[in-house]
Parts: C-alpha cells; sequence; structure tokens
C-alpha cells in the first residue's frame, strides 16, 4: 500500500481551526483514510514575508484511487473552503499539497510528485520527519535532508 503525505497550510481566517476543519473534512471523506496527524507547527511565511504567520502540518492518509484523483479532491476542498487563488505564495484560507504517493514519480504540467519544493521547506520536512523519521525523499534519508536546512522560524503549537 502507497504511503501517502499530504501538507497542509493555512495563515488566514484562524489558521488552526482552518487545519481542524480541513482533518475533520479528510476523515469523514468516504474514500479517504487518515494514517496520522503531525504536530501543527506556527511557521514564519516562505517566499513572501509580509503576510500573517502560518500554521503547518502533514498528514499520512490511505487512498486508493490514484494521484491525480486525490489532487482534484484536494483542490475541491481548497474550493469549499473557500481558497482564492490571488497570488503565488500569497495568503491563503488553506493550502493541501500531495508530497509523496509511495514511489510515485509525475511530472505532468499539472501535477509533480514529489512536490518539487518540498527538499527546501521546513515547514514541510519538520512535522513530515515526525510522523515518518526513517522516510527517504527523492532518495535521501528525511533527517539527513533535514540537516541540511537551517530550523528556524518553526514552533510546535502547544495546546
Ligand atoms: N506555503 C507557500 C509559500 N510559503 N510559508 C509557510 N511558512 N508555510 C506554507 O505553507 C507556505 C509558505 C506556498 O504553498
Ligand atoms: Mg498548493
Ligand atoms: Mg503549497
Amino acid at each position: 500500500m502507497d504511503k501517502i503525505y499530504i501538507a497542509i497550510g493555512s495563515n488566514l481566517n484562524g489558521p488552526i481551526k482552518q487545519l481542524n476543519k480541513a482533518v475533520e473534512h479528510l476523515k469523514n471523506h468516504p474514500e479517504i483514510t487518515i494514517v496520522n496527524v503531525s504536530s501543527f507547527y506556527v511557521t514564519k511565511p516562505v517566499g513572501i514575508e509580509n503576510q500573517p504567520d502560518f500554521i503547518n502540518a502533514v498528514i499520512e492518509i490511505k487512498y486508493d484511487h490514484g494521484a491525480h484523483k486525490l489532487i482534484d479532491e484536494l483542490l475541491n476542498i481548497e474550493l469549499l473552503f473557500g481558497r482564492i487563488r490571488a497570488e503565488k505564495n500569497g495568503p491563503r484560507i488553506i493550502d493541501l499539497d500531495i508530497l509523496l504517493f509511495g514511489d510515485l514519480e509525475i511530472n505532468d504540467s499539472d501535477l509533480t510528485i514529489p512536490h518539487p519544493r518540498m527538499m527546501e521547506r521546513v515547514f514541510v520536512l519538520l512535522p513530515l520527519a515526525e510522523i515518518a523519521p526513517t522516510i527517504m525523499v527523492n532518495g535521501t534519508p528525511i533527517q539527513i535532508a533535514l540537516k541540511k536546512l537551517k530550523i528556524d522560524g518553526i514552533q510546535k503549537v502547544v495546546n
């Protein structure tokens, strides 16, 4: 069974509430099974710095219907949450990205797996390492990938 990892992020309209709502939504989806959810992390915005801090997490799911159908489902959830695509890397109510879909590699115009920027992003690798500490990403053990990054601008949400 493919191990599928989804990155989730929000920095608008009560980001923690949005992440909880998105997790609930995935839980209630008839074709998606949640296997694991990382802690939530407060993270400094990357790309465009002048925007609110993000809440980020990573979720492991089971899904039997292929990566293209999954990304359609995730984009649908984003729309349902009222996401409006304005500027690239800009503020968003919810962002759901496929990071890994087993060992699958996809390079289409509309979908790239593994996620093309995940190796540079502490806000992805740290929560991923929490729930998948021995996983290989693009042929590199995640712990080695993490060591190459400066771990700053990220803090676990304490509840
Ligand atoms: N997502 C982006 C761009 N920048 N920064 C943080 N901290 N968290 C994100 O989820 C994020 C970002 C584009 O998807
Ligand atoms: Mg996205
Ligand atoms: Mg994204």
